[in-house]
Parts: C-alpha cells; structure tokens; sequence
C-alpha cells in the first residue's frame, strides 16, 4: 500500500523536473573518506567543484595532488579531477548552484549526535542561498534532521524550502577498503524534503552512479541509512554473544557459526573483539536516539559490542594463567590497531579500549601495525620488535599479512611458554609450543 503511494507521489515529480546541466557549479563541504572521493567523482563526471575543507593541510596535500586518506584509487581520482581544473579546492563555502554537506557527526558523551558541524555549514550555506539552489546532506544524521534541523536554518535566507530551493538527504554507503567501486556501483537513496528535490538531487548523482537511484522523503532515507548501519551492529553482536556462548559451553564458535550457516536462511557474521570504525558503533545510537523506548535490541546489541574488549581482556588474563602466569607483570605483542581488516583507520578501534583495560590490570603492551601510521601510542617497526619479551601475543585486527606470521620464529624472541590470542581467527596452524586459548 504505502509502496504504491510512494511511487505515484515520486512518478509525478519526474515529470515535472528536468535534469540539471552540467555547467552548474558544485559546492563539497568537507573532503574526508566521504566528501573528498564524491567531489573528486563529480569533478571527473564533468561538473564544476569546489572542494572545501577547513583543513590547511589536507588542502595544501590536495593542491599538490596528495591525499591524506589511503583507499584504492583514490590518488588517481583526485589527481585527474584537480589536473583537469574542475576541481579547486577551497578553505571557505563559496556560491554555488548545489552544495553537498560532507562533514563528520561526531558522538557525544550522552551517545547523541553531535550535529554542531552540520549546523554549522548550513549556516554559511543560509548565507548564500539563491532561489533554485538545491542544498544535499550526506552526512549520517538521526532521522528528522534534514527537517527539523536543516531546514529551519535554511529558510532563516527568507526562502521557502520546497517552493524557492531544493533539499535532500543522500547518505552515503560506501565501505572504506572498496570506496571507490562502491561509490560508483552501490544503489543509492535520495531522500527529498518534497518530489522536485529527490528528483534534482538524483540528476547529479546519476551522472557517475551506476547503481539504481530510488527515491523517497528525507526521514524515511535518514532512518534508512541508520538501519543499514544497525543491521550490521546487531548481527556482529549476535555473532559477538555466540563466541560467550560457545566459549562457557567448552564449544569452538567458528566450527560451531561455519556449521549453522550451512543452513540455506542462516549466515552468522563473524566474531571479534569488539567494532570500530566511525559508523557501526555509532549510527545505531542515532536510533536509539530517536526512539528510545522502541530500540532496546539494537540498545542491548550495542552494548554486546562494547564490552568485547573485556571478554578479550579476560581470554588473555585466562591463556596466562594456563601458563601460572598473570596479567599483572606480564608483557603483551597486540597487533593490530586498525579497526578491521587492510585499512589504516584506527578510529573507535577496539584495540584502545583493550590497551587500556591490560594496562589497568599491570601489563605492558606493545603494538604493531603495519597499516596504521597515526595512533595515539608508538608502534613498533615490524613484528619481531613488537613480540620481544612478550609472554603473550593478542591478535586484534585481521589484517591478510598477519595470517601469513611465522608463529615458530615469533616465539624465539618471546618468553617461555609463550600464549597466543587471536580474536579474529587468522592464525591457520598454531604450533606446539604456544598455548592458544578459545576465543
Ligand atoms: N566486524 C566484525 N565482524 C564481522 C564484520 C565486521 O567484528 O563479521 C567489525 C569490523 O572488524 C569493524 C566493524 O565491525 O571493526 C565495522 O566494519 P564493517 O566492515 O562492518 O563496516 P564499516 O564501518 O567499515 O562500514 C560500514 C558499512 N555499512 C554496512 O555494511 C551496513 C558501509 O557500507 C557504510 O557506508 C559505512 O559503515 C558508513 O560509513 O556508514
């Protein structure tokens, strides 16, 4: 019923707009992981970008070609588009025709979303605003934002939303490691504060999508963004109460998750230490949020994921006390601080959590992390410097190299007995001589 009410409404809008030529002018607020491949994707589409950031170095990097983010391609994106002069990067917001709102929401203390930079953009867009502009929030937001938050501010230029200029929300879905492919091939949704926005806002993302566009109102594409995020929370948290499960029946979990998913309608995700990254452990709360009251699965699957690093803390206190070791005194390799797999991104890593927990509890720590280059700790130069000493290594991340580790060597430059973590599941063949325990 509400399908065939929503495609009418959207059917009758298409024929009323047109596609927007190209010789318009672009405005991308904010070049992160999100903004900085989109703008460089317009800009090689043919369209005209400013590219802001209030980043002096990132600009600077950008102005010489460089990129401050690894992701496969991106270097090549972004030297085409700025080589080809259609994209100029920008410390201020400058008039446009469409403006695209790339910047973080951050997290608060109260698990809310901290929507001060979004506000704080739109703002300098009100300023600017002309009738016809059409005005695109990617930013991932808490459902109503684009409504309750955006649009007020936006109508303080004494224009009217909807009748005067366009507004949409158009999250972004992209998975860091495959951005680029994803950004072109992935399916979008562009969610339209009336039937005209979705349908201007779509012109231009169908210039280098190759996905299926769909359309629909503003707070039913924010609730869709949250929910893609939520799905993938609670279903690591299920696979994440497994491993307790498993672990306090004497079970393996990973024989146990590749039995069930032999099953035709069952497919497990896999168990870790805990979530990271900008997204999966916060868009979530952005629900909850929202509705409280409704949201205690996705409350409690958050929470599941949050108190992994605990769980792994206590697998490492009880792989030491096989060995009549304790944490207290004892010296730990962890590898890995990128929050998963072949990327360098360490934020919201649980790793830092983890850290923390073994040092409160009298271990020393030791990291490596052939991917990361900024983390709040040094990190040691290669494997061997990492393990010297250790009684224990802990296997945070799953990067491919760490599979390949030649555990019969690393336990030469270790203490006695050496214990062997791996939340992840990496390590195909333990030798002898090491004490594994169960995740
Ligand atoms: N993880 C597990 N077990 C698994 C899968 C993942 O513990 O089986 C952990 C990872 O190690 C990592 C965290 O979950 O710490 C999140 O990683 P991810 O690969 O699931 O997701 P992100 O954060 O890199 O990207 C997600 C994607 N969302 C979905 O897949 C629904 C991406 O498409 C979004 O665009 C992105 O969030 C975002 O920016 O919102």
């Amino acid at each position: 019923m509400s399908t065939v009410r929503t495609l009418r409404w959207f059917d009758a809008a298409a024929e009323e707009v047109h596609s927007i030529p190209q010789e318009e002018t672009i405005c991308v607020i904010g070049l992160g992981y999100i903004g900085l491949p989109t703008a460089s994707a317009l800009a090689t589409s043919g369209w005209s970008v400013i590219g802001v950031e209030v980043d002096e170095e990132i600009l600077a990097g950008l102005r010489a070609g460089r990129t401050a983010i690894e992701e496969p391609g991106l270097r090549l994106i972004v030297k085409a588009a700025i080589s080809s002069g259609n994209l100029s990067p920008s410390a201020t917001v400058q008039p446009a025709d469409v403006y695209i709102i790339c910047v973080p929401t951050p997290f608060t203390a109260e698990k809310t979303a901290d929507l001060s930079y979004v506000v704080s953009v739109t703002k300098q867009i009100a300023a600017l605003l002309r009738p016809g502009n059409l005005v695109i929030l990617e930013s991932t937001v808490p459902p109503g934002t684009t409504t309750e938050v955006m649009l007020p501010i936006l109508e303080e230029s004494g224009l009217t939303g909807g009748d005067d200029f366009y507004v949409a929300h158009c999250p972004e879905r992209v998975i860091p490691g495959n951005l680029l492919n994803e950004l072109i091939a992935n399916d979008r949704i562009i969610g339209g504060l009336t039937p005209a926005s979705a349908e201007k806002a779509k012109a231009i993302y169908q210039t280098f999508v190759d996905g299926r566009i769909h359309r629909t109102d503003a707070t039913t594409a924010e609730l869709v963004k949250a929910m893609e995020n939520t799905y993938r929370a609670v279903n690591i948290a299920l696979a994440n109460e497994m491993a307790l499960v498993s672990h306090e029946l004497g079970v393996e979990v990973d024989e146990a998750i590749k039995l069930a998913n032999r099953h035709p309608r069952v497919d497990f995700l896999s168990p870790g230490p805990g979530v990271g990254g900008h997204c999966i452990p916060i868009d979530p709360w952005f629900i909850v949020e929202k509705a409280p009251e409704a949201a205690t699965m996705i409350r409690a699957a958050l929470e599941r994921n949050a108190a992994m690093p605990r769980y792994v803390i206590e697998r490492v206190s009880e792989g030491l006390a096989v060995v009549d070791k304790e944490l207290e005194g004892a010296h730990i390799a962890l590898f890995g601080v990128a929050y998963k797999r072949d990327v360098d991104d360490a934020r919201e890593t649980p790793a830092t959590p983890i850290i923390a927990g073994l040092e409160a509890a009298g271990a020393s720590v030791a990291i490596y992390d052939p991917y990361v280059n900024e983390y709040y700790r040094p990190l040691a130069e290669d494997p061997l410097e990492a393990v010297r000493g250790a009684d224990a290594l802990l296997i945070v991340t799953d990067h491919s190299s760490f599979g390949a580790l030649d555990l019969v060597e690393l336990a030469e430059y270790m203490r006695e007995r050496p214990v062997l973590v791996d939340t992840r599941s990496i390590i195909p063949l333990v030798p002898e001589r090491w004490t594994a325990v169960r995740f």
